[in-house]
C-alpha cells in the first residue's frame, strides 16, 4: 500500500528548472561552451559542480581550469539563478501541484521533497510551500546526486517509511533512475522518451490525479 509520495522540485513543483537552463546557458557562453536545450537534458538533476563539469568537457575544457576557478565559475552560476529566482512567488507552483499536495494531505499519506538543489529551501519558501511537506532533504548532506538513489532513499528515511511504499516524481533522467534505483514506483512528467525508465509518464504536472496514480501504482 502506497505511504508516500515524494516530488523533485526543479521541474515538478516549480519551473526553476527553467532558471538553471538561462543561467547555465550564460555561463556556458561566457567561457565559449556553445549551449542546447538538448544538452540542458543532462544537467537536470545534476548538483553544481558535476553540471559545470558536463560543461567544460561538452567544449573539451576538462583541463582548462584550476579547481579554484571552477569553484568560481561554479559561483558565477549560481549567483545568477539566485537573482533569476527572486522573481518566484506562490503564483509559480506549476498547475496541478498544490492539488495533488491536498489531496495526499487528505488521504493521510506523507509527503517529501528530494532535490539536489542547495537552493531548495529558498524556492520552497518562495512558494510558501514548506510547511505542506512532512520532509525535506538538505542536499548540502547528499554525497551523491541523482541518478544515484541516495536523495530518494534519505526521503524515506526521513519520512519512516518503505522505499517500496513510496511513490516519485520527476521530470529529469537522472531523477528516475534514482527513484527506480531507489526501489520506488518512478512517475515521470515531460518527454516520454527522455524518461523512458519511469513506470508512468505524463506529459505535464496538470496531468497529475492522485486517483489515477493510485491505480498505476496498485497497477
Ligand atoms: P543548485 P532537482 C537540481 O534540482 C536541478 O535539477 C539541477 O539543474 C541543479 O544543478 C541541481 O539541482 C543543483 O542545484 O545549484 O541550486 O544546488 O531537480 O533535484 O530539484
Ligand atoms: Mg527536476
Amino acid at each position: 500500500e502506497l505511504q508516500a509520495v515524494i516530488f523533485d522540485l526543479d521541474g515538478v513543483v516549480t519551473d526553476t528548472a527553467e532558471y538553471h537552463y538561462l543561467a547555465w546557458k550564460a555561463l556556458g557562453e561566457s567561457i565559449g561552451v556553445p549551449f542546447t536545450r538538448e544538452f540542458n537534458e543532462e544537467l537536470k538533476g545534476v548538483s553544481r559542480m558535476d553540471s559545470l563539469n558536463k560543461i567544460l568537457a561538452l567544449g573539451g575544457k576538462e583541463n582548462s581550469y584550476s579547481d579554484e576557478e571552477k569553484l568560481e565559475l561554479a559561483k558565477q552560476k549560481n549567483d545568477h539563478y539566485v537573482e533569476l529566482i527572486k522573481q518566484v512567488t506562490p503564483d509559480d507552483v506549476l498547475p496541478g501541484i498544490r492539488e495533488l499536495i491536498a489531496d495526499i494531505h487528505a488521504k493521510g499519506l506523507k509527503i517529501g521533497l528530494a532535490s539536489v538543489s542547495k537552493n531548495a529551501f529558498a524556492v520552497m519558501d518562495s512558494l510558501q510551500l514548506r510547511d505542506s511537506f512532512d520532509t525535506i532533504v538538505d542536499a548540502a548532506k547528499i554525497r551523491n546526486s541523482k541518478p544515484d538513489p541516495e536523495i530518494f532513499l534519505k526521503a524515506a528515511e526521513q519520512l519512516g517509511v518503505d522505499p517500496a511504499a513510496c511513490l516519485g516524481i520527476e521530470d529529469a533522467a537522472a531523477g528516475v533512475t534514482s527513484i527506480k534505483g531507489a526501489g520506488m514506483f518512478a512517475v515521470g512528467v515531460g518527454d516520454s522518451m527522455t524518461l523512458a525508465e519511469a513506470d508512468i509518464v505524463y506529459a505535464s504536472t496538470a496531468e497529475l490525479s492522485l486517483d489515477q496514480l493510485l491505480v498505476q501504482y496498485q497497477g
